[in-house]
This record gives C-alpha cells, sequence and structure tokens, in this order.
C-alpha cells in the first residue's frame, strides 16, 4: 500500500496553519504560484466573509524541496494567520486569556460534544480547530498533489451545481468548459442560476440565516485499474467518499449518477460498452461516475458533495450555556453566509490526494521519472489487452 500520507496543524486564529505531506516521489518540480493560485481561489466566493478580506494567504515550504524540485522527504507547508495579531488576548500560547470566553454552543456544530468530550470551559477551544479555516491547508496539500497529477497528464476541476436549493441545469452545462475561467463569482457555469443563487444568497445574509449547495469534481486523463475490488479499504470509490465527507459541512456524497441510482432500472443506470471501428473500448454515457468495482474505468471520475449551511447564524438558533446551563441564543462568531464555492476548491484538494495517493500505490512513489515508466508501460499493456 502506498505511504502517501498528510496532517494539518493549527487553529483559526492561532499564529500559523501548517501541513506535513509526506510519500510524493523526488523529482517533482513544483510551482509555488499554482499553490498560491489554490489558496486564493479558496478565499474567493460570493457569500464569504470579513475574515477573507484579512488573509492573503500565501504558502511558505519548509522542508522537503530543494531548487523547486522534491526530494522525497516530508513536505512542510506553512500559511501565517495574519488575523493572529487581532486576537493574542484570545490565542496566545502562553499568559493569560484576557478576551471573553464562549459559553453559547452552536446547533450543527462541534461546539457542545467537543467541550464535554475534550473537558473544556471555552467554547472557543474547541471551534478554533474545528473552523473551516483548516481547509487552507488541504488546499495547499491538494496544489502539490495536482502537480504531481499534472505532470502524469492528469487534471482536475470542479463546479457548484446547486445552492439554496437553486440547481445548475447540468444538462445545458458543456462540460469541456469546466475548469476554464467564466468570471464566475460561485464557480458556476449555468449564468441564469448563478443569477439566482447570489439573489438567494443576499436574502440570506439580509435575514442573518446561512445556505449550503453541492458541488461536483471531475477529474480527467485517469488511467483505468487505479483502487482495487479485491479488499474494502482499497476501494477508490470509499476513500473518494471518505476524503469528501471529511470535509467540514458535509453531509452526503455521490458518486456519477450516485442516489439516482436507486430509482432508475438498471437499463438506465449502466453503461453499456462499444468498441469503435479501431478496436478501443468507450462508452456513451458516463453514470457510474468513471468508477466501477471501486477501480477507475478510464472514464472521468465524476463527484458530487452536499454540504450544509455555515452553523454560525447572525440570527441564532436556540441552543444551551454550556456555564450556566440556561437557555441562551447561540454565539455569534464572524462568519460567511455562504461558502460552498470554497468548498468546491477544497473537494478538488481531497481529491487530488486520493488520485495521488492511488497513482503512489499502484506504480510506486520513490522517482518521479520511474512513477511515469511504469504508468506508461502498463498503459501500453492495458490498451493492448482491450
Ligand atoms: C474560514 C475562516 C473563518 C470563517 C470560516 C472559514 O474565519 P473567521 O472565523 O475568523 O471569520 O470565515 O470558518 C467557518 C465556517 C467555521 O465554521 O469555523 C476560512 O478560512 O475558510
Amino acid at each position: 500500500m502506498s505511504m502517501l500520507r498528510f496532517m494539518t496543524a493549527g487553529e483559526s486564529h492561532g499564529p500559523c496553519l501548517t501541513a506535513i505531506l509526506e510519500g510524493l516521489p523526488a523529482g517533482l518540480k513544483l510551482d509555488l504560484e499554482a499553490i498560491n493560485r489554490d489558496l486564493a481561489r479558496r478565499q474567493q466566493g460570493y457569500g464569504r466573509g470579513g475574515r477573507m478580506k484579512i488573509e492573503k494567504d500565501k504558502v511558505e515550504i519548509v522542508s522537503g524541496v530543494r531548487f523547486g524540485e522534491t526530494l522525497g522527504g516530508p513536505v512542510t507547508l506553512q500559511v501565517v494567520n495574519k488575523d493572529f495579531a487581532n486576537w493574542t488576548d484570545r490565542m496566545a500560547v502562553f499568559g493569560e486569556p484576557a478576551g471573553p470566553k464562549v459559553t453559547a454552543a452552536r446547533p450543527g456544530h462541534a461546539d457542545l460534544t467537543g467541550v464535554k468530550k475534550y473537558d473544556r470551559k471555552d467554547v472557543r477551544d474547541i471551534l478554533e480547530r474545528s473552523s473551516a479555516r483548516e481547509t487552507t491547508m488541504r488546499v495547499a496539500v491538494g496544489a502539490v498533489c495536482k502537480e504531481f497529477l499534472r505532470a502524469l497528464g492528469i487534471s482536475i476541476v470542479s463546479q457548484v451545481t446547486n445552492i439554496g436549493g437553486v440547481a445548475v441545469d447540468l444538462s445545458k452545462i458543456d462540460r469541456s468548459k469546466l475548469g476554464t475561467e467564466n468570471g464566475s463569482e460561485l464557480n458556476c457555469y449555468d449564468a441564469e442560476a448563478e443569477q439566482q443563487m447570489k439573489a438567494k444568497i443576499d436574502a440570506a445574509k439580509q435575514a442573518g440565516d446561512t445556505l449550503g449547495g453541492i458541488f461536483e469534481v471531475t477529474v480527467r486523463g485517469l488511467p483505468a485499474g487505479l483502487g482495487s475490488h479485491i479488499q474494502w479499504d482499497r476501494r477508490l470509490d470509499a476513500k473518494l467518499a471518505a476524503a469528501m465527507m471529511s470535509i467540514q459541512a458535509i453531509k452526503g456524497v455521490e458518486i456519477g449518477a450516485g442516489f439516482d441510482c436507486a430509482i432508475l432500472p438498471g437499463s438506465q443506470i449502466h453503461d453499456e460498452v462499444f468498441l469503435d471501428e479501431t478496436g478501443e473500448v468507450y462508452r456513451k454515457t458516463n453514470r457510474a461516475g468513471g468508477l466501477e468495482g471501486g477501480m477507475t474505468n478510464g472514464e472521468e471520475v465524476v463527484v458530487k458533495a452536499a454540504m450544509k449551511p455555515i452553523p454560525t447564524l447572525m440570527t441564532p438558533l436556540h441552543s444551551i450555556d454550556i456555564e450556566s446551563r440556561e437557555a441562551v441564543l447561540a454565539c455569534k462568531e464572524r462568519s460567511d453566509t455562504c461558502a460552498v464555492s470554497a468548498a468546491a476548491v477544497v473537494g478538488e484538494a481531497m481529491t487530488a490526494f486520493v488520485m495521488a495517493e492511488a497513482i503512489c500505490d499502484k506504480f510506486g512513489a520513490d522517482a518521479l521519472v520511474d512513477v511515469k515508466a511504469a504508468m506508461d508501460s502498463y498503459k501500453q499493456r492495458i490498451g493492448k489487452d482491450w
């Protein structure tokens, strides 16, 4: 099994955020600007809150890379929280807290269970780590994985398909345009739906409410045969679903036709297989979302994730105070009205990690040149078999 793995560290308003990515092959050229571009994409999106005006997330790489090339050792990535300077009264590493405690837990957040489980008296001890600010580092890690995939001819794109019930008409979407710059503030490729989404976000903001939605991630250029049907924990669809579910606020994941598979008959779900005039295998549809039997089948991998509305409401919900045990309204931390387009960038990153891991698993991960050679030879063989 591959040893590609990563860990993140850091609190939302702490001094900095860190990630260590270990197991990538040596000899991969990294482009700092490409990583920073993804970090900037994660910060954008109609409906984001005030924090994004403070932070200008830029990554620093402090290990594992020499003169722009990976060495095969752990790559350590860091992003400074500019806002820490405004939070030293509540977030200093040592000393006594000077700012107010948070005691009104937010429904839908880690707050209530977190304080009990970790024996904390201040909800801040939980919310700082559970915050989606952590996804900054997942995006940095994902951007490095994307560079690796790009070197192998694999690319990842995303689109927002629903916000608060306003759905994109997917039959109208030209899928070849996904990933191209279209000026959308919501990573949406249906201009009409986007206008309605923005109006809905404006109305939610006005009402002190929040909105969730759905985004879709597509992977292009994958060889067939990543993952395996052999064992439950080697199935790539399972790994992908787990990676998506691990993103803050995600409550549902679909691969390909997803929940429609439960409704439609087999004749309308399975992708028929044909041979073209040169003897190449092809399918006319991709309802499997590029995964059959836990393995990539050579089609685009397509995964969707449903994000719940952010639990911090400016018109707060009923809750309890963990100190007085009285009924109160939940606390109001500064937050976003809607962050689905940001979550889509995080979804790309987690997908990139899962695919990079599957590649390392199958083709090795010491030196990039060997990974390329192993993949080329495999592609040649399966090309001949078909
Ligand atoms: C986020 C930073 C946070 C929030 C949001 C995501 O910044 P702050 O709490 O200082 O406003 O905007 O966090 C949450 C949604 C959450 O539930 O904690 C970011 O960088 O994405």
